[in-house]
């Protein structure tokens, strides 16, 4: 693959990557190398990986592919591959699964050179993410949604914990307040919750002010319009 993820790049491809290995060998057809990581990664040797072990082996392994593999691809394809449903992947499961987030890692750098929308939203990441780390952590898309609050007020008290809650579970794929969001994974979080949680939002209570507004402009006109209440309580209809 080319030097798509530009950020690090600089940074050699270490040794200890072996899912970036497997996966590119698993891609170039070197299954030989492939099916050593695999017995590597399994490290109870059941002879099938479990989300727990593949997530494990990103963690030790995977540094520079971390950003491409994240919780909820891993999951996802961790169940689209396993094909006789056990909840874990057996070896050719395991080769299947691998080759796809290859060329899913590659779809998504080359998606976000191409796609302005990606683009802007990359920024977005590079904006809020630790300037001295790289990381994305709980506290940035805490800074990002507060930030968002503080213009649009849109969750108020405890509903704003629990907003940062629920979408860092959603960026993350994980309930663990210490997952770190990847970039892919901001990438397939981001425009969602800024339709559906902002947008959306705001569109749908500027709808209910301007209603409200017309029943309180329509208000007095009604009040206008009936003399007993224009007049006070003196007034007599005329007869
Ligand atoms: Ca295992
Ligand atoms: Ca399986």
């Amino acid at each position: 693959m080319g030097g798509g993820a530009s950020k690090g790049a600089k940074k050699p491809v270490q040794a200890s990557d072996k899912l970036k290995e497997a996966s590119d060998a698993a891609a170039a057809g070197k299954l030989a190398v492939a099916q050593k990581i695999f017995k590597e990664i399994d490290t109870n040797k059941n002879g099938k990986l479990s989300k727990e072990e593949i997530t494990e082996a990103v963690k030790k392994y995977g540094k520079d592919v971390k950003s491409v593999w994240t919780a909820t691809h891993i999951t996802e394809t961790i169940a689209f591959y396993d094909r006789d449903k056990d909840g874990e992947l057996d070896e050719q499961e395991f080769l299947e699964c691998i080759k796809e987030l290859n060329t899913r890692a590659a779809v998504t750098a080359e998606a976000a050179v191409e796609n302005p929308e990606i683009k802007k939203n990359k920024e977005v990441y590079e904006k809020y993410k630790d300037p001295a780390t790289g990381e994305f952590l709980f506290k940035h898309i805490a800074k990002l949604i507060r930030e968002i609050n503080d213009e649009e007020n849109l969750w108020e008290g405890d509903a704003f914990g629990a907003a940062v809650k629920a979408e860092h579970a959603k960026a993350t794929g994980s309930e663990d307040r210490k997952a770190p969001v990847t970039l892919e994974g901001f990438l397939s979080w981001y425009p969602g919750f800024m339709e559906l949680q902002v947008n959306a939002v705001i569109k749908q209570r500027d709808a209910e002010k301007l209603k409200r507004e017309q029943v309180n402009a329509a208000r007095p006109m009604q009040r206008t319009q009936c003399p007993m209440i224009a007049e006070g309580p003196g007034y007599l209809p005329p007869v």
